[in-house]
């Protein structure tokens, strides 16, 4: 194995409304202490990982709307898993709520995941880009699905050389999106770290419902193996606040294959030893982009929605 790294996807199970901040965080520093007694270097939570999927609920009230973000990271919370991650020089990846101000003192609110090396740095921030669900209250739900409320989308999916090799992210909706995947790939991405809340009842189209656990693993299985990537899928599941989630926290091979899962719906690691060199096997033959792919010809038919006449 010439770069190895160990992984462990750390599943969460429900955070009710009313869990503080202070019970979350003792949960990611059990998940954390014991993937690293598995020899774990980077750790991966879920999206919206310090809290409940608040967006379940229609909130108007600007000061509970706040109450679900954090002003910085890490905060007075979180700072005691930032440090004992630093102590057991492990990486992670954490999904939360993030209230951010930009240069010109503009506030703005994402669904972010931050990525921590091992040595305690920042590496970087993924804004969801993919927002999806409604901005307006639609009472006609059995339960919201407000996060175009809350949240405003990202620009882009960047990459970082980090834990030897290249890494993107991306959360949850992000990844039923193919582009997604490429736009990573075509930075070379090795390993694509992805949270999810997914409901298991699709309020738009119920049909969808008994196919959400093939959904989640289809897309992320054709993510990996299309772009030669490791992608790990991490779930926050169970029924939470009455609402029952998608668990099938997964670990995937550049083969799509799927090297780890979780078997329960609750707090659990799946862990697996990974060589990242192994993204050679599909990045340098089937997935070689310089040598196959014809960027021109996608230029030409890239976006042909209403191109032709409806039939
Ligand atoms: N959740 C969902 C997801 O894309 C959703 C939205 C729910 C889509 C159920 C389809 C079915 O997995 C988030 N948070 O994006």
């Amino acid at each position: 194995m010439a770069r190895p790294l160990t992984i462990a996807a750390a599943q969460m199970g429900p955070v009710a409304r009313d869990d503080s901040r202070a019970e979350v965080v003792d949960r990611l520093l059990a998940l954390l202490t014991e993937a690293a007694s598995r020899g774990a270097e980077l750790v991966v939570f879920p999206e919206l990982a310090l809290t409940t999927f608040f967006p379940r609920w229609y909130i108007e009230d600007p000061r509970e709307i706040e109450s679900w973000f954090e002003p910085e990271m890490p905060g007075p919370a979180t700072k005691p898993l930032f440090d004992e991650a630093r102590r057991l020089q492990v990486g992670f990846s954490l999904g939360y709520a993030e209230l951010t101000t930009d240069d010109n003192g503009d506030t703005h609110r994402y669904n972010t995941q931050i990525l921590v090396e091992r040595d305690g740095s920042i590496v970087g921030h993924y804004r969801k880009v993919h927002i999806p669900g409604h901005e307006a209250n639609e009472p006609w739900r059995p339960f919201q699905h407000a996060e175009r409320h809350f949240f405003e989308p990202g620009t882009d999916f960047p990459v970082w050389r980090c834990f030897g090799g290249l890494v993107g992210m991306a959360i949850c909706n992000d990844r039923r999106w193919s582009e997604t995947y490429r736009v990573m790939g075509l930075q070379g991405a090795e390993l694509i770290l992805i949270g999810y809340n997914t409901p298991l009842y699709y309020v738009p189209d119920p049909q969808q419902n008994a196919l959400q656990a093939f959904h989640n693993h289809l897309v992320m299985q054709a993510g990996a193996y299309q772009n030669g990537a490791f992608v790990v899928g991490v779930a926050k599941g169970g029924i939470e606040e009455g609402v029952d989630s998608l668990a099938q926290t997964v670990i995937i091979g550049p083969s799509g294959q799927i090297i780890a899962q979780c078997l329960t719906t609750g707090d659990e690691l799946a862990v697996a030893k990974v060589d990242l060199d192994y993204t050679d096997f599909y990045k340098k033959t089937l997935f070689d982009f310089d040598r196959y792919r014809i960027p021109e010809a996608y230029r030409r038919i890239s976006d042909q929605r209403g191109a032709l006449p409806p039939p």
